[in-house]
Protein backbone atom coordinates (compact mmCIF):
# COMPACT_ATOMS: atom_id res chain seq x y z
CA UNK A 1 0.00 0.00 0.00
CA UNK A 2 1.57 3.71 -0.37
CA UNK A 3 3.32 5.07 1.75
CA UNK A 4 1.96 3.16 4.92
CA UNK A 5 4.78 4.26 6.78
CA UNK A 6 5.32 7.70 6.60
CA UNK A 7 4.23 7.82 10.68
CA UNK A 8 7.46 6.46 11.88
CA UNK A 9 10.34 8.96 11.01
CA UNK A 10 7.74 11.78 10.74
CA UNK A 11 7.99 15.81 12.56
CA UNK A 12 4.54 16.52 13.72
CA UNK A 13 3.51 19.61 14.44
CA UNK A 14 0.31 20.40 16.98
CA UNK A 15 -1.88 22.67 16.32
CA UNK A 16 -3.95 24.09 19.48
CA UNK A 17 -6.94 25.38 16.91
CA UNK A 18 -8.44 27.78 19.49
CA UNK A 19 -4.82 29.84 19.69
CA UNK A 20 -3.25 29.46 16.15
CA UNK A 21 -4.82 32.13 13.88
CA UNK A 22 -8.11 34.24 13.93
CA UNK A 23 -9.85 34.14 10.66
CA UNK A 24 -12.77 36.05 11.65
CA UNK A 25 -11.68 38.65 14.47
CA UNK A 26 -13.57 36.76 16.46
CA UNK A 27 -11.24 36.46 19.28
CA UNK A 28 -10.90 32.74 18.59
CA UNK A 29 -8.87 30.56 16.37
CA UNK A 30 -10.40 28.62 13.71
CA UNK A 31 -9.86 26.12 11.07
CA UNK A 32 -10.22 28.63 7.96
CA UNK A 33 -7.24 30.41 9.94
CA UNK A 34 -5.22 27.59 9.90
CA UNK A 35 -5.38 26.89 6.09
CA UNK A 36 -4.52 30.42 5.71
CA UNK A 37 -1.60 29.49 7.40
CA UNK A 38 -0.85 26.10 5.34
CA UNK A 39 2.02 28.11 3.32
CA UNK A 40 4.47 28.95 6.99
CA UNK A 41 3.48 25.12 7.67
CA UNK A 42 5.23 23.97 4.17
CA UNK A 43 8.24 26.31 4.53
CA UNK A 44 8.34 25.03 8.15
CA UNK A 45 8.90 21.83 7.33
CA UNK A 46 6.91 19.32 8.60
CA UNK A 47 5.60 16.09 7.62
CA UNK A 48 1.87 16.30 9.15
CA UNK A 49 0.16 17.83 11.99
CA UNK A 50 -1.79 17.29 14.56
CA UNK A 51 -4.94 19.08 15.09
CA UNK A 52 -6.57 19.06 18.92
CA UNK A 53 -9.96 19.00 19.12
CA UNK A 54 -11.83 21.29 16.90
CA UNK A 55 -15.19 19.72 17.66
CA UNK A 56 -18.42 21.27 19.09
CA UNK A 57 -17.65 22.06 22.97
CA UNK A 58 -18.42 24.20 25.75
CA UNK A 59 -14.68 24.63 26.10
CA UNK A 60 -15.03 23.34 29.64
CA UNK A 61 -11.45 21.54 28.96
CA UNK A 62 -10.14 23.57 25.94
CA UNK A 63 -12.19 21.32 23.63
CA UNK A 64 -11.38 18.08 25.25
CA UNK A 65 -15.21 17.87 26.45
CA UNK A 66 -16.79 16.79 23.07
CA UNK A 67 -20.24 17.46 22.25
CA UNK A 68 -20.65 15.82 19.13
CA UNK A 69 -17.79 14.05 17.66
CA UNK A 70 -18.66 14.31 14.19
CA UNK A 71 -18.71 17.99 13.36
CA UNK A 72 -16.94 21.23 14.01
CA UNK A 73 -17.48 23.81 16.60
CA UNK A 74 -19.29 26.45 14.99
CA UNK A 75 -16.88 28.93 16.15
CA UNK A 76 -13.99 27.33 14.12
CA UNK A 77 -16.02 26.20 11.24
CA UNK A 78 -17.69 24.06 9.56
CA UNK A 79 -17.55 20.11 7.98
CA UNK A 80 -16.89 22.31 5.10
CA UNK A 81 -14.18 24.38 6.34
CA UNK A 82 -12.36 21.36 7.49
CA UNK A 83 -12.49 19.26 4.03
CA UNK A 84 -10.76 22.79 2.78
CA UNK A 85 -8.36 22.10 5.54
CA UNK A 86 -7.52 18.41 4.48
CA UNK A 87 -7.40 19.38 1.05
CA UNK A 88 -4.75 22.23 1.30
CA UNK A 89 -2.91 20.02 3.69
CA UNK A 90 -2.49 17.08 1.34
CA UNK A 91 -1.46 19.34 -1.76
CA UNK A 92 1.33 20.87 0.34
CA UNK A 93 2.04 17.40 1.62
CA UNK A 94 1.07 17.52 4.89
CA UNK A 95 -1.12 14.68 6.50
CA UNK A 96 -3.30 15.57 9.30
CA UNK A 97 -3.89 13.60 12.72
CA UNK A 98 -6.90 14.42 14.67
CA UNK A 99 -7.11 14.23 18.41
CA UNK A 100 -10.09 11.54 19.26
CA UNK A 101 -11.28 11.76 23.22
CA UNK A 102 -12.61 8.22 24.18
CA UNK A 103 -12.44 8.36 27.50
CA UNK A 104 -15.26 10.70 28.44
CA UNK A 105 -17.67 13.40 26.22
CA UNK A 106 -18.85 16.21 27.59
CA UNK A 107 -22.07 16.51 29.65
CA UNK A 108 -23.51 18.41 26.67
CA UNK A 109 -23.24 15.40 24.45
CA UNK A 110 -26.70 13.57 23.21
CA UNK A 111 -26.48 10.56 24.64
CA UNK A 112 -25.88 12.38 28.83
CA UNK A 113 -28.79 14.73 28.34
CA UNK A 114 -30.14 11.48 27.38
CA UNK A 115 -28.48 9.95 30.32
CA UNK A 116 -29.75 12.53 32.78
CA UNK A 117 -33.29 12.27 31.31
CA UNK A 118 -33.88 8.58 31.84
CA UNK A 119 -34.46 6.95 34.92
CA UNK A 120 -32.00 4.86 36.69
CA UNK A 121 -30.95 1.51 35.31
CA UNK A 122 -31.84 2.48 31.81
CA UNK A 123 -30.08 1.99 28.79
CA UNK A 124 -28.92 5.33 28.56
CA UNK A 125 -27.57 5.81 31.90
CA UNK A 126 -26.37 2.51 31.25
CA UNK A 127 -23.13 4.30 28.54
CA UNK A 128 -21.80 5.96 31.30
CA UNK A 129 -20.63 4.68 34.85
CA UNK A 130 -23.79 5.80 37.27
CA UNK A 131 -23.84 4.30 40.91
CA UNK A 132 -26.31 4.75 43.51
CA UNK A 133 -25.23 7.21 46.33
CA UNK A 134 -24.66 5.71 50.05
CA UNK A 135 -26.63 7.32 52.80
CA UNK A 136 -29.96 8.26 52.99
CA UNK A 137 -31.56 9.36 49.75
CA UNK A 138 -28.35 8.60 48.33
CA UNK A 139 -26.67 11.78 49.32
CA UNK A 140 -23.20 10.68 49.92
CA UNK A 141 -20.85 9.73 46.79
CA UNK A 142 -20.62 5.86 46.41
CA UNK A 143 -16.97 6.43 46.78
CA UNK A 144 -14.33 8.64 47.93
CA UNK A 145 -12.52 9.30 44.40
CA UNK A 146 -10.62 12.10 43.74
CA UNK A 147 -10.31 13.21 39.76
CA UNK A 148 -7.27 14.07 37.90
CA UNK A 149 -8.17 17.51 38.31
CA UNK A 150 -8.48 17.77 41.84
CA UNK A 151 -12.12 17.72 43.98
CA UNK A 152 -14.55 14.33 44.25
CA UNK A 153 -14.61 12.39 40.85
CA UNK A 154 -18.06 10.97 41.42
CA UNK A 155 -21.14 13.55 40.91
CA UNK A 156 -24.81 13.83 42.09
CA UNK A 157 -27.95 14.05 39.28
CA UNK A 158 -30.77 14.75 41.90
CA UNK A 159 -31.95 11.26 41.74
CA UNK A 160 -29.63 9.61 44.30
CA UNK A 161 -27.03 8.16 41.54
CA UNK A 162 -24.08 9.86 40.61
CA UNK A 163 -22.04 9.66 38.13
CA UNK A 164 -18.40 9.28 37.69
CA UNK A 165 -15.58 11.76 35.90
CA UNK A 166 -11.65 11.37 35.53
CA UNK A 167 -11.48 14.76 34.78
CA UNK A 168 -13.71 18.05 35.07
CA UNK A 169 -17.55 17.58 35.99
CA UNK A 170 -18.81 18.36 32.84
CA UNK A 171 -16.45 15.14 31.44
CA UNK A 172 -18.47 12.30 32.11
CA UNK A 173 -16.25 8.62 31.48
CA UNK A 174 -18.00 6.26 28.94
CA UNK A 175 -18.80 3.03 29.88
CA UNK A 176 -16.33 0.89 27.44
CA UNK A 177 -18.38 -2.13 28.46
CA UNK A 178 -21.54 -0.77 26.56
CA UNK A 179 -21.80 -2.46 22.77
CA UNK A 180 -23.51 0.81 21.31
CA UNK A 181 -20.49 2.97 23.07
CA UNK A 182 -17.62 0.50 20.97
CA UNK A 183 -19.79 0.76 17.98
CA UNK A 184 -19.78 4.55 18.06
CA UNK A 185 -16.47 5.22 18.48
CA UNK A 186 -15.57 3.07 15.41
CA UNK A 187 -18.12 4.89 13.48
CA UNK A 188 -16.45 7.95 14.49
CA UNK A 189 -12.71 6.58 13.15
CA UNK A 190 -14.41 5.97 9.61
CA UNK A 191 -16.10 9.30 9.52
CA UNK A 192 -13.23 10.91 9.72
CA UNK A 193 -10.80 8.56 8.07
CA UNK A 194 -13.51 8.82 5.01
CA UNK A 195 -12.91 13.00 5.23
CA UNK A 196 -9.52 11.62 4.54
CA UNK A 197 -7.86 12.05 8.02
CA UNK A 198 -4.55 10.57 7.84
CA UNK A 199 -4.41 9.39 11.87
CA UNK A 200 -5.77 9.90 15.19
CA UNK A 201 -4.06 11.05 18.24
CA UNK A 202 -5.94 9.08 21.02
CA UNK A 203 -6.75 11.41 24.63
CA UNK A 204 -5.96 9.32 27.85
CA UNK A 205 -5.52 6.27 25.75
CA UNK A 206 -4.80 4.38 29.39
CA UNK A 207 -8.15 5.23 30.38
CA UNK A 208 -10.91 4.07 28.66
CA UNK A 209 -11.35 0.61 30.21
CA UNK A 210 -12.78 -0.11 33.97
CA UNK A 211 -13.24 -2.98 35.82
CA UNK A 212 -15.89 -2.16 38.81
CA UNK A 213 -18.15 -4.67 40.74
CA UNK A 214 -21.11 -3.64 42.78
CA UNK A 215 -18.41 -2.77 45.90
CA UNK A 216 -16.35 -0.25 44.93
CA UNK A 217 -12.88 0.21 45.98
CA UNK A 218 -11.97 3.36 47.91
CA UNK A 219 -9.45 5.42 46.86
CA UNK A 220 -7.03 4.06 49.14
CA UNK A 221 -7.54 0.62 48.18
CA UNK A 222 -7.06 2.08 44.52
CA UNK A 223 -3.48 3.85 45.42
CA UNK A 224 -2.49 0.68 46.94
CA UNK A 225 -3.21 -1.33 43.61
CA UNK A 226 -0.64 -2.27 41.41
CA UNK A 227 -0.89 -0.80 37.79
CA UNK A 228 -0.04 -3.80 36.13
CA UNK A 229 -3.26 -4.48 33.67
CA UNK A 230 -5.91 -5.35 36.77
CA UNK A 231 -5.83 -1.64 38.12
CA UNK A 232 -9.68 -1.30 38.16
CA UNK A 233 -9.40 2.27 36.53
CA UNK A 234 -6.06 2.39 35.00
CA UNK A 235 -4.22 0.71 31.87
CA UNK A 236 -5.98 -2.57 32.25
CA UNK A 237 -4.62 -5.31 29.68
CA UNK A 238 -8.37 -5.37 28.37
CA UNK A 239 -8.18 -1.64 26.99
CA UNK A 240 -5.97 -3.59 24.10
CA UNK A 241 -9.31 -5.38 22.84
CA UNK A 242 -10.36 -2.13 21.81
CA UNK A 243 -7.96 -1.01 20.12
CA UNK A 244 -7.28 -4.01 18.51
CA UNK A 245 -11.24 -3.57 16.68
CA UNK A 246 -9.89 0.01 15.77
CA UNK A 247 -6.94 -1.34 14.04
CA UNK A 248 -9.58 -3.19 11.77
CA UNK A 249 -10.71 -0.25 10.41
CA UNK A 250 -7.08 1.51 10.59
CA UNK A 251 -6.21 -1.47 8.10
CA UNK A 252 -9.17 -0.99 5.79
CA UNK A 253 -7.95 2.22 4.32
CA UNK A 254 -4.92 2.90 1.78
CA UNK A 255 -2.63 3.53 3.38
CA UNK A 256 -3.61 2.56 6.71
CA UNK A 257 -4.75 5.11 8.99
CA UNK A 258 -2.20 5.84 12.00
CA UNK A 259 -2.56 6.48 15.90
CA UNK A 260 -0.54 7.85 18.46
CA UNK A 261 -1.42 6.72 22.49
CA UNK A 262 -1.24 9.22 25.11
CA UNK A 263 -0.59 6.85 27.68
CA UNK A 264 0.69 8.33 30.99
CA UNK A 265 1.81 5.14 32.11
CA UNK A 266 4.88 2.88 33.60
CA UNK A 267 7.78 3.30 30.52
CA UNK A 268 7.67 -0.91 31.09
CA UNK A 269 4.18 -0.79 30.20
CA UNK A 270 4.43 1.60 26.99
CA UNK A 271 5.26 -1.22 24.10
CA UNK A 272 1.92 -2.57 24.22
CA UNK A 273 0.46 0.76 23.33
CA UNK A 274 2.14 0.76 20.29
CA UNK A 275 1.47 -2.47 18.85
CA UNK A 276 1.00 -2.92 15.45
CA UNK A 277 -2.30 -4.86 16.51
CA UNK A 278 -3.16 -1.71 18.63
CA UNK A 279 -2.78 1.61 18.07
CA UNK A 280 0.66 1.87 16.46
CA UNK A 281 2.55 4.30 18.06
CA UNK A 282 2.97 5.68 21.29
CA UNK A 283 3.75 8.94 23.11
CA UNK A 284 7.12 8.71 25.48
CA UNK A 285 6.77 11.71 27.47
CA UNK A 286 10.50 11.00 29.14
CA UNK A 287 12.24 14.09 27.89
CA UNK A 288 9.62 16.39 28.51
CA UNK A 289 10.48 14.81 32.64
CA UNK A 290 13.49 15.18 32.52
CA UNK A 291 16.41 17.70 32.72
CA UNK A 292 18.83 19.34 30.67
CA UNK A 293 21.45 16.54 31.27
CA UNK A 294 23.53 14.78 29.38
CA UNK A 295 22.93 11.29 31.35
CA UNK A 296 19.58 11.07 32.04
CA UNK A 297 19.14 11.90 27.71
CA UNK A 298 21.40 8.76 27.18
CA UNK A 299 19.52 6.39 29.32
CA UNK A 300 16.55 7.70 28.11
CA UNK A 301 17.54 7.65 24.59
CA UNK A 302 18.56 4.11 24.37
CA UNK A 303 15.82 3.08 26.85
CA UNK A 304 13.13 4.09 24.05
CA UNK A 305 15.01 2.66 21.20
CA UNK A 306 15.10 -0.33 23.05
CA UNK A 307 11.62 -0.71 23.55
CA UNK A 308 10.95 0.49 19.75
CA UNK A 309 12.20 -2.41 19.10
CA UNK A 310 10.40 -4.43 21.05
CA UNK A 311 6.79 -3.57 19.97
CA UNK A 312 8.17 -2.89 16.33
CA UNK A 313 7.14 0.50 16.75
CA UNK A 314 9.42 3.44 16.27
CA UNK A 315 9.59 6.00 19.30
CA UNK A 316 8.45 9.49 19.62
CA UNK A 317 9.84 12.20 21.23
CA UNK A 318 7.88 15.10 22.91
CA UNK A 319 9.21 18.27 24.95
CA UNK A 320 6.19 20.33 24.58
CA UNK A 321 2.10 20.60 24.11
CA UNK A 322 -0.59 21.81 25.32
CA UNK A 323 -0.66 20.90 28.98
CA UNK A 324 2.74 21.29 29.91
CA UNK A 325 4.73 24.39 30.83
CA UNK A 326 6.93 24.72 27.71
CA UNK A 327 10.33 23.87 27.12
CA UNK A 328 12.80 27.15 26.83
CA UNK A 329 10.91 27.97 30.35
CA UNK A 330 11.80 24.81 32.18
CA UNK A 331 15.52 24.82 31.07
CA UNK A 332 16.04 28.59 32.41
CA UNK A 333 14.71 27.10 36.25
CA UNK A 334 17.76 26.29 38.37
CA UNK A 335 18.78 22.89 39.17
CA UNK A 336 16.02 20.65 40.47
CA UNK A 337 18.70 19.26 43.63
CA UNK A 338 17.91 16.12 45.81
CA UNK A 339 15.54 14.12 44.43
CA UNK A 340 15.61 15.09 40.89
CA UNK A 341 14.70 12.75 38.60
CA UNK A 342 11.56 11.42 38.40
CA UNK A 343 7.82 10.74 40.36
CA UNK A 344 6.00 13.63 41.93
CA UNK A 345 9.59 15.55 41.01
CA UNK A 346 9.71 16.04 37.11
CA UNK A 347 11.41 18.92 36.03
CA UNK A 348 7.34 19.49 34.31
CA UNK A 349 6.22 19.91 37.94
CA UNK A 350 9.05 22.14 38.87
CA UNK A 351 7.80 24.57 36.03
CA UNK A 352 3.92 23.81 37.31
CA UNK A 353 5.44 25.41 40.89
CA UNK A 354 7.41 28.19 39.26
CA UNK A 355 3.74 29.35 37.79
CA UNK A 356 2.15 29.13 41.23
CA UNK A 357 4.85 31.62 41.92
CA UNK A 358 3.75 33.60 38.85
CA UNK A 359 6.85 33.35 37.41
CA UNK A 360 8.60 35.55 40.08
CA UNK A 361 10.45 32.96 42.38
CA UNK A 362 12.84 31.84 41.24
CA UNK A 363 14.12 34.42 38.28
CA UNK A 364 13.59 32.81 34.68
CA UNK A 365 17.01 32.78 32.76
CA UNK A 366 14.92 32.98 29.83
CA UNK A 367 17.93 33.57 27.30
CA UNK A 368 19.43 30.05 28.52
CA UNK A 369 16.68 28.33 28.76
CA UNK A 370 15.42 29.29 25.50
CA UNK A 371 19.36 28.43 23.88
CA UNK A 372 19.40 25.01 25.81
CA UNK A 373 16.14 24.43 24.24
CA UNK A 374 17.25 25.07 21.11
CA UNK A 375 20.40 22.77 21.57
CA UNK A 376 17.72 20.19 22.84
CA UNK A 377 15.67 20.29 19.70
CA UNK A 378 18.24 20.18 17.29
CA UNK A 379 19.43 16.85 19.21
CA UNK A 380 15.39 15.73 18.99
CA UNK A 381 15.48 16.19 15.51
CA UNK A 382 18.58 13.94 14.72
CA UNK A 383 17.32 11.15 16.60
CA UNK A 384 15.18 8.40 14.91
CA UNK A 385 11.46 7.93 15.33
CA UNK A 386 9.41 10.95 15.46
CA UNK A 387 9.29 14.23 16.94
CA UNK A 388 6.04 16.03 17.80
CA UNK A 389 6.52 19.48 17.96
CA UNK A 390 3.92 21.93 19.93
CA UNK A 391 2.90 25.41 18.08
CA UNK A 392 4.77 28.23 19.28
CA UNK A 393 8.19 26.57 20.06
CA UNK A 394 9.76 26.94 16.57
CA UNK A 395 9.22 30.56 18.02
CA UNK A 396 10.85 30.19 21.29
CA UNK A 397 7.82 31.21 23.16
CA UNK A 398 8.58 30.73 26.64
CA UNK A 399 5.85 30.16 28.93
CA UNK A 400 3.35 32.78 29.59
CA UNK A 401 3.34 32.87 33.57
CA UNK A 402 1.32 35.94 34.77
CA UNK A 403 -2.18 35.71 32.72
CA UNK A 404 -4.93 37.53 35.12
CA UNK A 405 -6.89 35.11 37.01
CA UNK A 406 -10.10 36.49 34.75
CA UNK A 407 -8.38 35.41 31.58
CA UNK A 408 -7.75 31.94 32.90
CA UNK A 409 -9.62 29.15 31.36
CA UNK A 410 -7.94 25.67 32.48
CA UNK A 411 -10.44 23.35 35.04
CA UNK A 412 -7.38 22.57 36.57
CA UNK A 413 -6.72 26.35 37.95
CA UNK A 414 -10.48 26.43 38.80
CA UNK A 415 -10.39 22.80 40.50
CA UNK A 416 -7.28 23.76 42.84
CA UNK A 417 -7.15 26.71 43.86
CA UNK A 418 -3.81 27.75 45.22
CA UNK A 419 -2.15 24.50 44.03
CA UNK A 420 -1.86 25.11 40.09
CA UNK A 421 -2.90 27.93 37.90
CA UNK A 422 -3.36 25.83 34.94
CA UNK A 423 -1.97 25.24 31.24
CA UNK A 424 -3.50 28.45 30.22
CA UNK A 425 0.18 29.34 29.99
CA UNK A 426 1.62 27.59 27.14
CA UNK A 427 -2.08 28.37 25.17
CA UNK A 428 -1.79 31.93 24.61
CA UNK A 429 -2.76 32.64 21.13
CA UNK A 430 0.81 32.79 18.78
CA UNK A 431 2.33 36.03 17.28
CA UNK A 432 2.40 36.60 13.67
CA UNK A 433 3.77 40.17 13.46
CA UNK A 434 4.96 42.02 15.59
CA UNK A 435 2.14 45.07 15.59
CA UNK A 436 -1.45 44.75 15.90
CA UNK A 437 -4.16 44.34 18.27
CA UNK A 438 -2.90 40.60 18.76
CA UNK A 439 0.33 40.39 17.11
CA UNK A 440 -1.88 39.48 13.73
CA UNK A 441 -3.31 36.75 15.24
CA UNK A 442 -6.57 38.01 14.05
CA UNK A 443 -8.05 41.36 13.72
CA UNK A 444 -9.42 41.19 17.72
CA UNK A 445 -7.67 40.60 21.13
CA UNK A 446 -7.24 37.15 21.98
CA UNK A 447 -9.14 35.91 24.62
CA UNK A 448 -5.89 34.73 26.70
CA UNK A 449 -3.63 38.10 26.22
CA UNK A 450 -0.60 37.63 24.89
CA UNK A 451 2.64 39.87 26.42
CA UNK A 452 4.65 42.72 25.31
CA UNK A 453 7.60 40.37 24.30
CA UNK A 454 5.65 38.42 22.14
CA UNK A 455 6.65 41.00 19.51
CA UNK A 456 10.43 39.84 19.59
CA UNK A 457 9.02 36.14 18.62
CA UNK A 458 6.42 37.23 15.88
CA UNK A 459 6.99 35.02 12.96
CA UNK A 460 7.33 38.37 10.92
CA UNK A 461 10.37 39.44 13.19
CA UNK A 462 12.17 35.55 13.20
CA UNK A 463 11.66 35.33 9.33
CA UNK A 464 15.20 35.75 7.36
CA UNK A 465 16.65 36.17 10.46
CA UNK A 466 19.56 33.72 10.22
CA UNK A 467 20.20 33.75 14.19
CA UNK A 468 16.12 32.83 14.74
CA UNK A 469 14.96 29.86 16.06
CA UNK A 470 12.47 29.53 13.34
CA UNK A 471 15.37 29.56 10.67
CA UNK A 472 17.02 26.80 12.99
CA UNK A 473 13.76 24.64 12.86
CA UNK A 474 13.31 25.61 8.83
CA UNK A 475 16.77 24.42 8.02
CA UNK A 476 17.15 21.46 10.68
CA UNK A 477 13.34 19.93 9.46
CA UNK A 478 14.84 20.59 5.97
CA UNK A 479 18.15 18.49 6.74
CA UNK A 480 16.14 16.29 8.21
CA UNK A 481 14.14 14.99 5.45
CA UNK A 482 17.46 14.88 3.47
CA UNK A 483 19.61 12.75 6.07
CA UNK A 484 17.48 10.66 7.86
CA UNK A 485 17.50 7.03 6.53
CA UNK A 486 17.20 3.79 8.77
CA UNK A 487 16.03 4.09 12.53
CA UNK A 488 19.15 3.79 14.01
CA UNK A 489 21.61 5.50 15.99
CA UNK A 490 25.27 4.57 17.10
CA UNK A 491 26.86 6.61 20.09
CA UNK A 492 30.13 8.36 19.42
CA UNK A 493 32.62 7.64 22.39
CA UNK A 494 33.18 12.29 23.33
CA UNK A 495 35.79 11.28 26.46
CA UNK A 496 32.94 13.66 28.46
CA UNK A 497 30.17 13.24 30.77
CA UNK A 498 28.62 16.11 29.68
CA UNK A 499 28.77 15.66 25.43
CA UNK A 500 26.50 13.53 23.70
CA UNK A 501 27.72 12.57 20.18
CA UNK A 502 25.79 9.72 18.43
CA UNK A 503 25.58 8.83 14.30
CA UNK A 504 23.04 7.97 12.22
CA UNK A 505 23.72 5.95 9.00
CA UNK A 506 24.95 7.79 6.04
CA UNK A 507 27.75 9.62 8.18
CA UNK A 508 25.06 12.02 9.77
CA UNK A 509 26.44 12.96 13.11
CA UNK A 510 24.90 15.27 16.29
CA UNK A 511 26.85 16.16 18.81
CA UNK A 512 25.47 17.84 22.21
CA UNK A 513 27.79 20.09 24.96
CA UNK A 514 24.94 19.88 27.62
CA UNK A 515 27.65 21.49 29.89
CA UNK A 516 29.21 25.13 29.95
CA UNK A 517 33.34 24.81 28.19
CA UNK A 518 33.39 24.62 24.87
CA UNK A 519 34.86 21.16 23.46
CA UNK A 520 36.23 20.01 19.97
CA UNK A 521 33.80 18.72 17.53
CA UNK A 522 34.38 15.23 15.78
CA UNK A 523 36.54 15.70 12.42
CA UNK A 524 33.40 16.71 9.89
CA UNK A 525 31.20 18.98 7.71
CA UNK A 526 29.33 21.34 9.84
CA UNK A 527 26.08 21.11 8.59
CA UNK A 528 23.97 23.69 11.28
CA UNK A 529 24.61 24.43 14.90
CA UNK A 530 21.88 25.65 17.46
CA UNK A 531 24.22 28.66 18.56
CA UNK A 532 27.39 29.79 17.05
CA UNK A 533 30.69 28.18 17.16
CA UNK A 534 33.58 29.55 19.21
CA UNK A 535 37.19 29.26 17.28
CA UNK A 536 35.58 26.15 16.02
CA UNK A 537 35.00 24.50 19.04
CA UNK A 538 31.19 23.75 20.20
CA UNK A 539 30.46 25.76 23.17
CA UNK A 540 28.41 24.75 26.30
CA UNK A 541 24.37 24.38 25.80
CA UNK A 542 24.98 23.56 22.12
CA UNK A 543 23.89 20.74 19.34
CA UNK A 544 26.10 20.92 16.14
CA UNK A 545 24.90 18.87 13.17
CA UNK A 546 27.83 17.34 11.23
CA UNK A 547 28.25 14.75 8.13
CA UNK A 548 31.13 12.63 9.11
O1 LIG B 1 -4.49 14.79 29.17
C1 LIG B 1 -4.41 13.68 30.01
C2 LIG B 1 -3.76 13.85 31.34
O2 LIG B 1 -3.98 13.04 32.18
C3 LIG B 1 -2.82 14.96 31.71
O3 LIG B 1 -1.99 15.40 30.73
C4 LIG B 1 -3.54 16.09 32.37
O4 LIG B 1 -4.07 16.97 31.41
C5 LIG B 1 -2.63 16.89 33.25
O5 LIG B 1 -1.99 16.04 34.11
C6 LIG B 1 -3.43 17.88 34.07
O6 LIG B 1 -2.55 18.76 34.72
C7 LIG B 1 -5.39 14.77 28.12
C8 LIG B 1 -5.34 16.06 27.34
O7 LIG B 1 -4.07 16.20 26.75
C9 LIG B 1 -5.69 17.19 28.25
O8 LIG B 1 -5.58 18.43 27.61
C10 LIG B 1 -7.10 16.97 28.73
O9 LIG B 1 -7.41 17.94 29.69
C11 LIG B 1 -7.28 15.59 29.35
O10 LIG B 1 -6.71 14.56 28.55
C12 LIG B 1 -8.74 15.25 29.49
O11 LIG B 1 -9.30 15.05 28.24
Amino acid sequence: SRDANWWRQAAVYQIYPRAFADSNGDGMGDLPGITSRVPYLSDLGIDAVWLSPFYPSALADGGYDVDDYRDVDPRLGTLEDFDALVAALHAAGIKLIVDLVPNHTSDRHAWFREALASPKGSPARDRYIFRDGKGPRGSEPPADWTSVFGGPAWEPVGDGQWYMHHFAVQQPDLNWNNPEVRADFLHTLRFWSDRGVDGFRVDVAHGLAKNLGAELPSQAELDATPKDGDHPLWDRDDVHDIYADWRKVFDSYDPPRTAVAEAWVAAHRRARYASAHGLGQAFNFDLLEADFDAEQFREIITFNLGLAEESGSSTTWVFSNHDVVRHATRYGLPPRGPGAGGGDHTAEKQGRQWLLARGAEPVLERELGLRRARAATLLELALPGSSYLYQGEELGLHEVPDLPDEVRQDPTFFRNPGVDVGRDGCRVPLPWTREGVSFGFGDAPADLPQPAWFADHAVEAEDGDPASTLTLYRRALALRHELQTAESLTWIESGRDDVLAFGRPGGWVSVTNFGTDPVDLPDGEVLLTSAPLEGGRLPGATTAWLRA
